[in-house]
């Protein structure tokens, strides 16, 4: 068996922004060292944060990819290396374009879902930037959430309902795959109520799954559980309340008790 060609430098634990380079290379069937995740890993992947290696600038944050002596960090860098040497996008220069400029939207949608918990600094605890992080996730689920996935959604409608790009699976179907458990995994309430203005977007989730490379990947244990680590956590405190329908006739009669609401919401 050929050594692999890629080694994927990312922090162990969690899938984080790791894990559209990992689509990607597992739908590709390409064989990857999850460096980091091996034994002194860690050590290779600080070194090579502060002094770099090879070509290439030092990366200033993981995930990066090294191949042989090419060292490229910025998620959708990677992919847009990637994508045309692996199949994972087609082959003209306008697709690969449309590629790039989705890959960076759904960019600023995890950076956006990052600042959920960590409004006020990376290097504070969630515990020290709660507050914050409510009114953060408040707007970001009213807002933030149905006007990115709205956006994919018209996209693939825009593109014959299937793909987002061109009429095959790409990196950015992947991606795209990951923001949507992702949000379910960390707003499952907010994504409830968004479910029926997204039906080709979770038609795309679950075509994704299916694949027998990504179904096998999801099955194995080189797919790591989300968890309160990483980018897409589940906080209760952050999310919608739940939908009317589960809450308990007690409840309920309790709310119409109450004084008739205010216009302003509260
Ligand atoms: N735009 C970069 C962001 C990279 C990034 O923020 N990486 C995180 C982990 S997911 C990190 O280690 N950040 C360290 C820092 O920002 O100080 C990308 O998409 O790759």
């Amino acid at each position: 068996v050929a050594a692999p060609i890629y080694e994927l430098y990312y922090w162990p634990g969690i899938q984080g922004r790791g894990e559209f380079v990992r689509l990607a290379l597992e739908y590709a069937g390409v064989p990857y060292v999850d460096v980091a995740r091996r034994p002194r890993g860690m050590a290779a992947m600080m070194k090579l944060l502060e002094r770099g290696g090879g070509a290439g600038l030092v990366p200033f944050a993981p995930p990066f990819l090294k191949r042989g002596d090419l060292v490229i960090a910025q998620t959708a860098t990677i992919l847009a290396y990637l994508g045309p040497r692996h199949g994972l996008v087609p082959r003209d220069e306008v697709s690969q374009l449309r590629a790039q400029q989705l890959q960076l939207t759904i960019a600023d949608l995890v950076a956006e879902v990052h600042d959920t918990h960590h409004p006020i600094a990376v290097s504070l605890y969630y515990e020290d930037q709660k507050r914050e992080a409510r009114k953060r996730s408040r707007v970001f689920v009213e807002e933030r959430i149905p006007k990115y996935l709205g956006y994919l959604e018209r996209v693939l409608d825009h593109n014959g309902g299937a793909h987002l790009v061109g009429d095959a699976f790409s990196y950015v179907d992947l991606s795209a795959f990951q923001v949507v458990v992702g949000l379910e995994y960390a707003f499952p309430n907010a994504m409830a109520r968004l479910a029926r203005k997204i039906p080709l977007l979770r038609r795309l989730r679950d075509q994704v799954a299916r694949q027998p490379r990504i179904a096998a990947y999801l099955a194995s244990e080189r797919r790591l559980p989300f968890n309160e680590q990483g980018i897409f956590r589940h906080y209760p405190e952050l999310d919608l309340r739940p939908p009317r329908r589960v809450v308990s006739s007690r409840a309920r009669t309790r709310s119409r008790s109450r004084r008739p609401r205010s216009g302003k919401r509260t």
